[in-house]
């Protein structure tokens, strides 16, 4: 049982890739239908499915939202076009007859930088600033996921008392700030309704002063977020990921915010090893290791 066919369900594209012993052999991905339509999603994870799994013994699923007893609930509504409570687990089931197994996105893709670290790190912490903005810890060399599925999800611990109100009915999260999504909508008060993250990501590397002050919030913001995982969970190491995790300057923003802080909110910060294939190799490691 070692052919698996890994699939990452994020807030804006859903990929799948066949991956034999730790290796990535095909990769396709769509847009992630926003609709509260479960009908939507099903359609999405048949054409993603259909085809792949003849060459895959079972098939490992890492989701943005919450997953428990194999449903996917989302936290945040919105990221996900209001779909909520789908049944992940019993339909990729039933599209593909294989045995399947689902862990949230950030957990998973915390577990395979987890194991892309050197042995000797025991507690880490990965933190994914995308559509949303997740995490995946590991402490004592075992993956939190919790009893309800919901361990690891930082980006709605709180940046600011006074802020906008989160997707997740919450004021003044982190995601509210930091997140992809975030900077997008801070971009369409400036520049209007076509501004998504992306688009203000650009004119941040443009040098363009109002983007700078958008992207540098969420870079504090997050750098705060590190400090705070570093002083309550002692871990080592704090990995970056996620498509604005990833971007091209990015880190050395929250570095040098982290830098100014005292030496015991302070962790060693990388970007991801894995890069954006970080959730699909995640699970598919941990659906191996559940089968041992
Ligand atoms: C949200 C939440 C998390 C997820 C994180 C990153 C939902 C639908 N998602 O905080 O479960 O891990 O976003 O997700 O409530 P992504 O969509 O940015 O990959
Ligand atoms: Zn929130």
């Amino acid at each position: 049982m070692n052919s698996c066919l890994a699939i990452d369900i994020g807030g804006t594209k859903m990929a799948a890739a066949l991956i034999c012993d730790g290796v990535i052999s095909y990769l396709t991905q769509i847009k992630t239908p926003s609709s509260t339509r479960p009908e939507a999603m099903d359609e999405a994870l048949t054409e993603l499915i259909s085809g792949l799994d003849k060459d895959a013994d079972f098939i490992a699923v890492a989701s943005t939202g919450i997953i428990h007893n194999g449903i996917l609930g989302a936290l945040n509504p919105v990221n996900l076009g209001g779909l909520n409570n789908y049944p992940l687990k019993s339909k990729v089931q039933e599209i593909s007859q294989r045995p399947v197994y689902v862990i949230n996105d950030a957990q998973a893709a915390g577990w395979a930088e987890y194991k892309s670290l050197p042995q000797d790190i025991s507690n880490m912490a990965f933190i994914t600033i995308s559509t949303g903005v997740g995490a995946g810890i590991v402490i004592n060399n075992k993956l939190l996921t919790g009893s309800r599925g919901i361990a690891g999800h930082a980006g709605h611990v709180l940046a600011d008392p006074n802020g906008s109100r989160c997707g997740c009915g919450r004021r003044g999260c982190v995601e509210s700030i930091a997140s992809g999504t975030a900077i997008g909508n801070a971009g369409k008060v400036l520049w209007g309704e076509h501004c998504d993250g992306k688009y203000v990501y650009k004119k941040f590397l443009e040098q363009d002063p109002q983007a700078q002050k958008i992207i540098q919030r969420s870079a504090q913001t997050i750098a705060n977020l590190v400090a705070d995982l570093s002083i309550t969970l002692d871990v080592e190491q704090v990995v970056l990921g996620g498509s604005i995790g990833l971007a091209p300057g990015y880190i050395e923003l929250v570095r040098h915010c982290l830098d100014e802080f005292p030496p015991a909110h302070q962790s060693r910060l990388s970007t991801a090893a894995c890069g954006a294939d970080a959730g699909l190799i995640g699970a598919a490691q941990w659906a191996l290791s559940l089968q041992k």
